[in-house]
């Protein structure tokens, strides 16, 4: 099992299943869900609206899978990470259950690589260090008990998060 940091355009990494920061409404939106939904073309989207017409979006800390459409994946996996709202509502729990809920999705769908954008700390303005840590964490936490996801990838878009993650990746010890 491997955990690998890598700074760069998550659209262009290829892996099984690309998990996006999406929005409740799984409508798209800036950011790395954009970018995503730009890249990847609209079959993402007419999946994202199915799963609306089913289950009326994706709630935080809730996960749902649809096509990669033109990544290089087999899946997009949309995640929604809570906004930061100074801690006061459960955002650290909510970010640890984005991560888990993609990660179990994972395993349902026998995906084997998956790689995670650092969920929340764009717009939604999650501190960057302790998002790192719980995201690290959760997934260290993970795998210890599930040998079927071989590799994980966090992609680091901007260089302060790439920072953040080299420096805790060993330092985080489970
Ligand atoms: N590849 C990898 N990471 C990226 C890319 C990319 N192409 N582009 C941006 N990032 P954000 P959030 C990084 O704002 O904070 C959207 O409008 C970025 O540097 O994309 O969870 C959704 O629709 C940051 O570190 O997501 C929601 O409304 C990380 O991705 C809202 O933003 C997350 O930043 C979600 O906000």
């Amino acid at each position: 099992m491997e955990i690998a940091i890598i700074k760069g355009d998550i659209t262009k990494i290829p892996v099984d299943a690309i998990v996006n920061a999406a929005n409740t409404s799984l409508l798209g939106g800036g950011g790395v869900d954009g970018a995503i939904h730009q890249a990847g073309g609209l079959s993402i989207l007419e999946d994202c609206q199915k799963i609306r017409n089913k289950q009326g979006g994706c709630q935080v800390g809730e996960a749902v899978i649809t096509t990669a459409g033109h990544l290089p994946a087999k899946f997009v996996i949309h995640t929604v990470g809570p906004v930061w709202n100074n801690g006061k509502s459960n955002e650290e729990t909510l970010l640890a259950t984005a991560y888990l809920n993609s990660l179990r999705l994972a395993v349902e769908n026998e995906i084997e690589s998956i790689s995670f954008p650092n969920i929340s700390t764009g717009i939604y303005k999650f501190p960057k260090e302790k998002a790192a840590e719980i995201a690290i964490r959760t997934v260290k936490e993970f795998l210890k008990t599930n040998d079927k996801i071989t590799k994980v990838i966090f992609v680091c878009f901007d260089e302060g998060n790439f920072i953040i993650y080299n420096d805790l990746l060993t330092k985080i010890k489970i």
